[in-house]
C-alpha cells in the first residue's frame, strides 16, 4: 500500500469517526437522572414525601427483563402517605433546551399497589432561568407554563413511560404563553424543572413507587 493511500485511509477513519460523534450527539438523549451515583441531593421533596436511593433487586443471568437490566445498580424510592389523594412531590431544576426532543422517558417500579405519578414541567416564558410562583394560590405558576401528564403506577418490577410533549396538557392558561416552548431563545431558561407528585387512588393511604432513568429524548 502506498503512503498516499494509508493517509487518505487514515484520514478517512478520523473522518468516519467525527461523523459518528456528531451523529451521536446529534441523536442521543439528555440524561435527567439515572441514580447510578447512589445520590439523590439535586432533587428537592416537598409534601412529606421520603425518598430513598435503594439498591435495583440483581436480574437474573438469563433474564429477559431488559428494562430492569438497564436501571442498572440504583434507583429512586418515593414513599408517602396521602391526604385528599395528594401524597408530595419531588423536583428538580434543569434549565435546558428541550426544543430538540420530542419526549420525556422514565421508568417506574411498582409493587401493584395502585397509585399514579403526575409528571410537571415547566417551561420559562418571561425569559428570566426562573420560575415564578404564587404560594398563596397552592404555588401557581405565575408566569410560566407548567405542563402536565399522569401515569398509573403498575407492577410488579419496571415499567417504561414515554410521553410525547405533545400529550404533556397546559394547566396554567394566561400564565404564560401558552406554548409549548422549552428553548434558550432571548435568554430563556427553557425546561426549568421537572417535579413528581405522587397521587392515590383512594382519599387516604399509603403509595410508593421506584423511578429511574428519567431523561428527554427524540
Ligand atoms: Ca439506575
Ligand atoms: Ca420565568
Ligand atoms: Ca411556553
Amino acid at each position: 500500500m502506498g503512503k498516499n493511500k494509508r493517509v487518505f485511509l487514515l484520514w478517512a477513519a478520523c473522518f468516519g469517526a467525527l461523523l459518528a460523534v456528531s451523529a451521536g450527539a446529534e441523536f442521543s438523549f439528555y440524561l435527567i437522572d439515572n441514580f447510578e451515583s447512589g445520590q439523590a441531593g439535586k432533587w428537592y421533596r416537598f409534601g412529606g414525601l421520603e425518598t430513598t436511593v435503594e439498591r435495583n433487586p440483581s436480574s437474573e443471568a438469563d433474564s429477559q427483563d431488559t428494562i430492569a437490566e438497564s436501571c442498572g445498580d440504583f434507583a429512586l424510592k418515593l414513599k408517602s402517605r396521602a391526604a385528599h389523594w395528594f401524597a408530595g412531590g419531588i423536583g428538580t431544576d434543569i434549565y435546558a433546551d428541550a426544543s430538540s426532543f420530542s419526549r420525556f422517558q422514565m421508568d417506574i417500579f411498582g409493587s401493584g399497589a395502585g397509585g399514579k405519578i403526575k409528571i410537571e414541567v415547566f417551561d420559562d416564558d418571561n425569559d428570566n432561568y426562573s420560575l415564578e410562583q404564587d404560594p398563596s394560590k397552592n404555588w401557581l405558576a405565575t408566569k410560566d407554563d407548567k405542563w402536565v401528564a399522569e401515569v398509573p403506577i403498575l407492577g410488579k418490577g419496571f415499567t417504561r413511560v414515554s410521553i410525547p410533549f405533545s400529550a404533556l396538557k397546559l394547566e396554567n392558561p394566561v400564565s404564560g404563553d401558552g406554548l409549548w416552548n422549552p428553548d434558550h431563545k432571548n435568554g430563556s431558561g427553557g425546561l426549568l424543572k421537572v417535579q413528581f407528585v405522587l397521587l392515590t387512588d383512594r382519599e387516604t393511604g399509603e403509595v410508593e413507587a421506584g423511578i429511574d432513568n428519567i431523561l428527554l429524548t427524540y
